[in-house]
């Protein structure tokens, strides 16, 4: 795997401006971030920051793999979406894209970027509570993939999951934290069976 390198030397090699987005790492936010970026993680407004946290928190915090994050709207400032993302630093290897209600962002990013994965995660939002974004998402017309998740929360973490077996592909490192986290699930499975009888016993009725 690559060595991290300091911020100055990462935005010096890949010509990091702040048109690029926030730089996020396991160890901060901006200038306290280190390493390349390796995923962007876009959403069309900062309303989707919390439920985005998810992804960016599970990259860093699970997998240690930088992101840039950037808010990007085709409905709002398509120009700036199509600048951004055209010139995206070359060491992004992935792009995960969330909005809500008409969700067009993660298509036009697929249209956009030819050679890069683009992973939608749809809103929970409105009237429709995500069905509409979940439907914008999914029925892209045939040569413009979105590989979209689940609707909230689940779907944003699993987005950083999908990403990071992505970045795996090149990096074995990330392969085994994939593993080590994969562990971590079944540990909950054993957790719960050891409690269960005594849960058992406390829902039956004495
Ligand atoms: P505000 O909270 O800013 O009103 O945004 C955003 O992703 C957000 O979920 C409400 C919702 O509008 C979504 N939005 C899109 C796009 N731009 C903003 N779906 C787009 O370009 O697709």
């Amino acid at each position: 795997m690559q060595q991290k390198q300091p911020l100055k030397d990462v935005r010096d090699a890949l010509n990091l401006t702040e048109d690029h987005g926030v730089l996020v790492s396991s160890e901060g936010v901006g200038d306290q971030a280190i390493g390349e970026p390796k995923v962007l993680i876009t959403m069309g407004s900062d309303s989707d920051l919390p439920l985005m946290m998810k992804a960016v928190n599970t990259l860093c915090n699970e997998f240690g793999i930088p992101c840039l994050v950037q808010i990007n709207s085709v409905h709002r400032d398509l120009r700036a979406a199509i600048q951004h993302i055209e010139h995206l630093p070359a060491s992004i290897q992935v792009i995960i894209a969330c909005a809500g209600g008409a969700a067009h962002l993660p298509g036009n990013i697929a249209d956009l970027r030819a050679d890069l994965p683009v992973i939608g995660v749809p809103r929970d939002l409105g009237a429709l509570k995500g069905i509409d974004a979940l439907l914008s998402m999914v029925q892209m017309p045939e040569g413009a993939p979105v590989a979209v998740m689940a609707i909230g929360d689940a779907g944003a973490v699993n987005a950083a999951i999908h990403a990071a077996k992505e970045v795996a592909i090149g990096d074995p490192t990330i392969r085994e934290r994939l593993q080590a986290y994969a562990e971590k699930r079944k540990g909950k499975v054993k957790r719960q069976n050891e409690t269960l009888e005594q849960k058992l016993r406390n829902e039956r009725p004495s």
